[in-house]
């Protein structure tokens, strides 16, 4: 009890604000009339996850989809007061643009380049002005075709670019580097993985970092693995994280593979044991909600994720080291699968009643006419705004 409390009251997890909109598949989307389209029904809709579970206090923004032109912060602090979310995380978008077609900062145009590291300053900017310490670097740059990319000139344009992106940081913010195999590139991608993030998060600067979003790697890669070289070389910024079963699938965390998550958080609190001391690790979500209900797929994405934190808090760390030193195999093992099998949820309930939260977020989300309420008031501004267009 007293382990699982002591997880939970450090654990937080930050929301993207692209969770709670409509998406979907390069196929389509199918729309729901509860999804949230401005920023103030981002905000709400965080603040209401983040009022029901208590661990969400921050919202990763988009530059393009949430702050277009530039930062309104006059509007953004109104609504953290109002519905007790902070921004978070800064995303700049350099994959949308019909400009960025054969990449942003690896374009082999220079004034592509430029434009793309104009948008990255600027979004350096507003994530100062919201006071946000975190800048989340994606990159779709790659190709499609064996031979029509120079590799080793993209990288040296990549590191340029972010030496020049780390130079306007302020000495607090973090550059976080973000990699991923494929998709859209489907021959070469320029940052495909944490190794290039690695490498590229090296040259760019003493602040930048790895963010590995855990659907981002080849099926059965051994992400903990990777997490624990991050952690030891002190590079491991952050996560995304989501669950999938093919490629980049953005699931609900855990919803596939609940031991991939329990080992990536065993690996980080081992550390932190053997350290005697916290990592600074920014854990936030990247999921896809196109069929669930966006707002019921968060909170159980944070339900889950307290879980399996939680069960990771479990493993008792002085007995696993001495296992591994004597090589006993099973008695180490049997140490993860003893936690990992340990059913912690009564545990984080009396937590959550302990917090004065209500001891099933779920439940307590359906009951609450949240729902419904933001249902009826969105599809009232659906329709008006389609009839205003037609008249
Ligand atoms: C990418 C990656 C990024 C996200 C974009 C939209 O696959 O996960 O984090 O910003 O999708
Ligand atoms: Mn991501
Ligand atoms: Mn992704």
């Amino acid at each position: 009890m007293e382990q699982v409390f002591s997880a939970l009251n450090r654990f937080r997890i930050e929301l993207p604000s692209w969770g709670f909109a409509n998406t979907g598949t390069r196929f389509g989307k199918f729309l729901q009339p509860a999804a949230a389209v401005t920023i103030e029904d981002k905000f709400s809709d965080a603040g209401e996850v983040h009022s029901l579970t208590g661990v969400c206090p921050t919202i990763a923004l988009h530059v393009l989809w949430d702050l277009p032109g530039s930062a309104d912060a006059s509007l953004i602090s109104r609504l953290a007061d109002r519905h007790r979310v902070r921004p978070g995380s800064i995303n700049p978008n350099l994959f949308q643009d019909q400009a960025y077609k054969f990449g942003s900062l690896a374009n082999p145009d220079v004034d592509i380049r430029q434009r793309a590291l104009k948008h990255v300053t600027e979004s350096i900017g507003v994530a100062r002005i919201l006071d946000s310490r975190d800048i989340s670097l994606w990159l779709a740059d790659g190709s499609n075709y064996p031979g029509t990319a120079n590799i080793r000139q993209r990288r040296r344009w990549l590191e340029e670019g972010l030496r020049a992106t780390h130079a306007e940081l302020s000495p607090k913010q973090r550059l976080l580097i973000e990699y991923k195999p494929f998709e859209p590139a489907f021959y070469h991608t320029d940052i495909a993985d944490w190794g290039m993030a690695l490498l590229l998060a090296r040259t760019a600067g003493t602040q930048a970092r790895v963010l590995v979003d855990t659907g981002h790697h080849y099926p059965s890669q051994n992400i903990e693995q990777i997490v624990a070289w991050l952690l030891g070389d002190g590079m491991l910024g952050g996560f995304h994280f989501n669950d999938r079963r093919y490629a980049d699938d953005d699931l609900t965390l855990g919803s596939i593979d609940p031991y991939q998550v329990f080992r990536i958080f065993n690996e980080i609190q081992f550390f932190e044991w053997e350290r005697g001391g916290y990592a600074d690790i920014a854990y936030m979500v990247d999921q896809s909600h196109n069929l669930k209900g966006t707002i019921e797929a968060m909170i159980q994405t944070v339900t889950i994720a307290q879980e399996l934190y939680a069960k990771a808090a479990l493993v008792d760390h002085p007995a696993l080291a001495n296992a591994q030193s004597r090589s006993d195999l099973v008695g180490a093992e049997s140490l993860l699968q003893d936690a990992f099998s340990t059913d912690v949820r009564p545990a984080i309930r009396e937590w959550r009643l302990a917090q004065g939260l209500p001891g099933d977020p779920l439940r307590a989300f359906r009951e609450s006419g949240y729902l419904e309420r933001i249902t009826a008031e969105r599809s009232r501004r659906a329709t008006a705004s389609a009839s205003s267009s037609y008249a």
